[in-house]
């Protein structure tokens, strides 16, 4: 039996992944949407403190670590269920855990980093080292859009990463970290509305699922 598709819904913050992802999941099928972090697991629970509560103090090599940690957490059942043919659709994902701690790497800004050496947060070999052996997305879609339009939408500003400024830096390091290839797609959501957005989406799983060899084991990163 052909194994089922490994779908990654990344982008910008607000950028309406975990809208988009859960239409996803209720159109493929069989299929199950996994969300990372997960903050109902052992380490999820830590990662939830770290983000809702400023003071929680952790450097910024352990939250990495705990960030990727997490992504392990779910490591079997994601092999389990994409070898029972299921479509997986993750909101969030290894690109997330790259992009975030390096955009803290030369960031001044006040409440997003821990003091202490920064040095390995630049360096990209290090920050993917604890994701490799990972299950690598078959197709990576990643929303993007304007960071005034962001800004504007319900819930920004509650947690640990989410201001302007920072979030432009983020912006920055995602297009830096996004591989190149023809399975990772920019898709700009700025000014559509969310049915737009999902008829996109839906096009490009179409389009690209079938250029996916299911008859190939998963590819780990
Ligand atoms: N993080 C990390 O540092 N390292 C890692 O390895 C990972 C994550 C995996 C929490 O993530 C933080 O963890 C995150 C990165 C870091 N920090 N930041 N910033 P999270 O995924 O739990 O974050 P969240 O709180 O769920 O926010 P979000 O995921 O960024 O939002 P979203 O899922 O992209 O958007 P949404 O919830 O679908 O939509 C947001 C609102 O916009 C909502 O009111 C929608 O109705 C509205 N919306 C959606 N689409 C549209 C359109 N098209 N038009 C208008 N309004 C829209
Ligand atoms: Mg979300």
């Amino acid at each position: 039996m052909p194994r089922g598709q490994l779908i990654l819904i990344e982008g910008l913050d607000r950028s309406g992944k975990s809208t988009q992802a859960s239409y996803l999941t209720s159109k493929l099928s069989p299929s199950k949407l996994i969300k990372f972090p997960d903050r109902t697991t052992p380490i999820g629970k830590l990662i939830n403190e770290y983000l809702t509560n400023k003071s929680f103090a952790l450097n910024d090599q352990s939250a990495h670590l705990l960030f990727s940690a997490n992504r392990w957490e779910l490591n079997e059942e994601i092999h389990s269920l994409l070898n029972q043919g299921y479509f997986i659709v993750l909101d969030r994902y290894i690109y997330s855990g790259l992009a975030y701690t390096l955009a803290k790497h030369d960031f001044q800004g006040e409440g997003v980093s821990s003091g202490g050496s920064k040095k390995q947060l630049g360096d990209i070999d290090w920050l993917l080292g604890p994701d490799k052996g990972l299950p690598k997305p078959d197709l990576t879609l990643f929303l993007t859009l304007d960071l005034q339009e962001i800004s504007k939408r319900k819930g920004f500003g509650d947690e640990r990463y989410e201001m302007e400024q920072f979030q432009a830096r983020v912006k920055q390091c995602f297009l830096k970290v996004l591989p190149k290839e023809d399975n990772v797609q920019i898709v700009d959501v700025g000014g559509k509305t969310i049915e737009q957005v999902s008829e996109e989406l839906w096009n490009l799983i179409v389009s690209k699922s079938k250029h996916i060899q299911t008859n190939n084991p998963i590819e780990l990163i």
